[in-house]
This record gives C-alpha cells, structure tokens and sequence, in this order.
C-alpha cells in the first residue's frame, strides 16, 4: 500500500524575479529548492506554508495571500511513501529574505534559473509556473537523480482537482 506525507512548497515571485533558497541540511541539501516542509499536528497546509517560509527565510506572508498553483506527487523506487507536495505562490510578503540554519536565500530572474543546481524535476513543471498555469505532476525516481518516468497535466482549477481526487 502507498503511504503519503503532504509537504508545502513556496515560491516569492514577481514578474522578472523568483526567490530561491540553498539547502543547507536535509532533504534536497546543497540544491535551490522553494520554501516549505512538513506539516506540524493540528496545522493546515496554508498555515505550514507560511510556517515554513518564516522559519527558512524569515518572509512572513498572510495564508489569504498563497495561492495554491499546483499539486505534486514523488515516488521513490523501493520506498512505500508518496511526497505529497502542494506548491504555492505569491508576491505579498513582509520583510527581507534572511540567511537561517535551514535555507540561503538569494533572487533570481526568471530567465536564469538555476536548473541544473536544482532537483531534476524542477526543469519540467516550472514552465508551468512561470506560464502561470496550474499544474499537477507525478514523477517516479530511482535513488534522487534519476527520473524513471513522470507525467504532468495542466489543470484548469486546483479545486476542481482536489473535489475529483476525494471522490
Ligand atoms: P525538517 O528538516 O525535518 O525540519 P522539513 O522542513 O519539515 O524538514 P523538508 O525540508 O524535508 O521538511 O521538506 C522538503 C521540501 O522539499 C518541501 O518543501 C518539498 C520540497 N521537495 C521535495 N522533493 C522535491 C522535488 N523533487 N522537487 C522540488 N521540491 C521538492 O522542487
């Protein structure tokens, strides 16, 4: 039977620039990686959303201001637990991006994204993102460097494919 755990993704951006930030322990270390984690007992997504991009990067954004833009699965060969993962924008925030134990943050323009310093996947669904285009997509991966397949849709409305998947 597949397990899942859900984890939050965030991206700051804006029309010319998007935040990254440098993993600096963990899952996804020495890669640029969005903002997010896992959820913590008693949270919703949103409010981990914002929970997580606080305490990498020390950005506080209101949960009315994420809009949910797409919906990732990971699989890993010989491991039974999906990484549900929700990803979210937004351009609303407050303060400065800040250097913390977790994550080093840093802006790039949208044209230079640093893909190959970046999880494999990335290159395949950030089109979508940038294109502002709802997106879900599954990838299957054999150790954390090899794609073993993978499919990504557009999608037309994140509620619309949360209803259907509960059904
Ligand atoms: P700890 O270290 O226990 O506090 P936590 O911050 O809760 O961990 P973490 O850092 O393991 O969680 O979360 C992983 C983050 O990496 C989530 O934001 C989801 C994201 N992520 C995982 N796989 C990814 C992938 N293939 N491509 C991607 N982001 C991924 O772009």
């Amino acid at each position: 039977m597949l397990l899942k755990k859900v984890y939050t993704l965030v991206f700051i951006r804006n029309d010319t620039k998007i935040l990254l930030g440098w993993k600096k322990r963990g899952f996804g270390v020495n890669q640029w990686n969005g903002f997010g984690g896992k959820l913590e007992p008693n949270e919703t997504i949103q409010e981990a959303a914002v929970r997580e991009l606080k305490e990498e990067c020390c950005l506080s954004v209101k949960t009315a201001d994420l809009r949910n833009i797409g919906h990732l699965e990971f699989t890993f060969e010989d491991d039974p637990v999906m990484m549900d993962v929700r990803v979210f924008s937004t351009n609303m925030y407050e303060g400065v991006p800040k250097e913390t134990e977790e994550m080093c943050p840093k802006w790039f323009d949208l044209d230079r994204i640093p893909f190959d310093d970046m999880w494999p996947d990335d290159k395949f669904w950030f089109p979508y993102m940038l294109k502002n285009k709802l997106f879900y997509a599954k990838f299957h991966y054999k150790g954390f460097d090899t794609i073993l397949h993978y499919n990504i849709e557009e999608l037309e409305s994140m509620e619309d494919f949360y209803a259907k998947k509960s059904t």
